[in-house]
């Protein structure tokens, strides 16, 4: 593809995000709202929870207890309309499979992955439903993966010893690794157990070492996930569990010892030559992708493989369903009405304007345990950065926020870690609640126990504990047994509230809303991405420890290898390391 599929104008140098006009009217509105307190919000507006309310999909986006009123609500519309930023044609842009993806001259075209099938999506004249770069395209490489899930769960792929799998082991990292172990634990009810599946992420041999633990080789079966096939972790876990294997089949010869493997590896990747190289036969066993999809957004690819045979084929696509349903509210809705918009203009009226750099995404579902740490990767990777996307000249870099520090836990054992903080703290996170009606565990009044404290969390955040009513609640009871006075401690027990939260539910969690769930924050960090000024789909920043890493490698192995040239604390830690291995 040449450089003119370039859309020019999107990539036109653009002011500097802080001269807009409309940045200035939010910095001017900021100056005069910044200290209402929600209180007075609900107070004179008692019924802004159905204005500040969004509901689409089954899924309701409660926002009223943000920090805003509609004329914040309006000049944050206006700045998501600027035409110098132009959101509506990059939304455009990545639907249509522009190289929206500068720094690597790529397309962004995770919404291919869910499109269905008898839509076609045209791209560069190829009609990516069926055929890809010369290659088969999302659909045949859907066919090839639902067939494979079908053959496992059916007992039909049988191991060395011809015996039928039972276990399957996902080897990746990042993006390769986070999709699709967060959707298992999400979709567990979903899933064959009959099956064992688990994933391999680290490099620490602990990390492989226990998920093979009490695991028959003849039963395993290792999906090797890796878009480069070229990943130091992967590829060392790959070949340790190759070795465990062969060790358990002990194949007489060479061609034996192939044929082991190729009951026992397959890989997900685009590099077919480097799938060959490890000896895994590319053309029977390796599931294609494509370099518009990146790794933190490639759940639908083939990259959930491993998801896809513990929930099957039926469940696989009603997860890409969800996604695409969400891909469509995104690309269609008025900005006033478009969930990923709204949560994506409440973030930068945070980050940017009150200057609170992180926010808490809080699930109130087990399920959902690794959801954060998934969407840790998806938001801060694509946008923790600097450069700017369309500089002016001499302002490469941004002088305002970018991405913010995301982090969180299931509720409620936050409420028993670090709710703390965000009560009390001197530091507000804005907090997203996430909670579902109906829970797959009918277990005695557990889920009405959930969702109560889920409500109530949202509450007391919001509004807090005046020193009146806490006055009033402590003379009833009397402050006894802490030996204060009454004064002394309310200081303690005061709540100052005003802390905002977000509100996203659904009826269930099922294998639909994990996918409007997931595309909604995709879609949100898109948002932020394009009015920041940065290229959400790159991650140059993970480059430079790599280049170290192998640097250091052979003195770390090997104490005779010279020390390499690196500053003095490097270099007594690796020396103290290395006296002691
Ligand atoms: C994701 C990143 C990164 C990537 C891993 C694994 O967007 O690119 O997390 O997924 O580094 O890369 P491979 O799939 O190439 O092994």
């Amino acid at each position: 593809m040449e450089p003119s599929l370039h859309n020019q104008a999107l990539f036109a140098p653009r002011p500097k995000l802080t001269e807009l006009p409309e940045w200035r009217r939010l910095q001017a509105h900021y100056a005069e709202v910044k200290r209402l307190h929600l209180r007075q919000l609900f107070a004179v507006d008692p019924q802004r929870a159905q204005r500040f309310w969004i509901e689409d999909l089954g899924l309701v986006l409660d926002y009223s207890k943000n920090r805003i009123t509609d004329e914040t609500l309006r000049l944050l519309l206006a700045l998501a309309e600027t035409p110098t930023i132009g959101l509506r044609d990059w939304i455009g842009a990545m639907f249509a499979g522009k190289r929206i993806n500068r720094t690597e001259n790529r397309a962004v075209l995770h919404v291919a992955l869910r499109n269905p099938r008898t839509r076609p999506l045209l791209v560069e004249g190829e009609d990516l439903m069926e055929q890809a770069e010369g290659g088969p395209g999302v659909w045949p490489v859907l066919d090839q993966i639902f067939e494979f899930a079908h053959r496992v769960r059916a007992g039909l792929w049988l191991g060395y010893s011809g015996k039928p799998i039972r276990n399957v082991i996902n080897i990746g990292i990042g993006g390769s690794d986070l999709g699709p172990a967060m959707a298992f634990e999400a979709l567990k009810p979903y899933t064959d157990r009959r099956l064992t599946v688990r994933f391999v992420s680290n490099i620490d041999g602990a990390h492989l070492s226990e998920a093979l633990h009490g695991l028959d080789p003849a039963e395993t079966l290792f999906i090797i996930v890796s878009k480069t096939f070229t990943t130091l972790e992967t590829i060392t876990n790959a070949q340790s569990a190759r070795q465990w294997l062969l060790n358990a089949a002990s194949p007489k010869t060479e061609e034996a010892a192939q044929q082991a493997i190729a009951r026992h590896f397959v890989a997900v990747s685009t590099n077919a030559e480097q799938v060959a190289a490890f000896g895994i036969d590319a053309s029977r066993n390796m599931f294609g992708f494509w370099d518009w999809v990146g790794g933190r957004y490639s759940l639908c690819s083939a990259v959930g493989l491993a998801l896809a045979v513990a929930i099957g084929p039926q469940n696989f696509q009603q997860l890409l369903q969800g996604f695409h349903a969400m891909d469509e509210h995104f690309r269609t809705r008025p900005f006033a009405q478009n969930m990923p918009v709204i949560l994506a203009l409440l973030g930068i009226w945070y980050n940017n304007f009150f200057g609170w750099p992180s926010y808490a995404v809080l699930p109130y579902d087990q399920s959902l345990a690794r959801f954060t740490a998934y969407l840790q990767q998806l938001d801060m990777e694509s946008n923790g950065k600097s450069a700017r996307l369309r500089p002016t000249p001499g302002a490469e870099f941004v002088d305002w926020q970018t991405g913010p520090i995301l982090w969180g836990e299931p509720g409620t054992n936050g409420q028993h870690a670090f709710f703390q903080l965000l009560h009390q703290g001197t530091k507000i996170v804005p907090a997203d609640f996430i909670g579902f009606a109906q829970s797959h565990y009918r277990l005695n009044d557990h889920h009405s126990k959930l969702l109560a404290n889920l409500l109530a969390q949202t509450e007391a955040l919001a509004f807090g504990k005046t020193r009146e009513e806490l006055a009033a609640e402590l003379s009833k009871a009397g402050s006894e047994g802490s030996g204060m006075s009454l004064e002394e401690l309310l200081p303690h027990r005061l709540f100052p509230g005003n802390r905002p939260s977000n509100t996203i539910l659904a009826e269930k969690l099922d294998p639909a809303n994990l996918g409007k769930l997931i595309a909604l924050y995709e879609h949100k960090i898109f948002v932020q991405g394009v009015i920041w000024d940065t290229n959400s789909f790159d991650q140059w920043g993970v480059e430079l420890g790599k280049q170290l890493a192998s640097k250091l490698l052979p003195a770390v192995e090997n104490p005779q290898t010279p020390i390499p040239s690196l500053c003095s604390s490097t270099q007594r830690l690796l020396m103290w390391l290395r006296k002691r291995r």
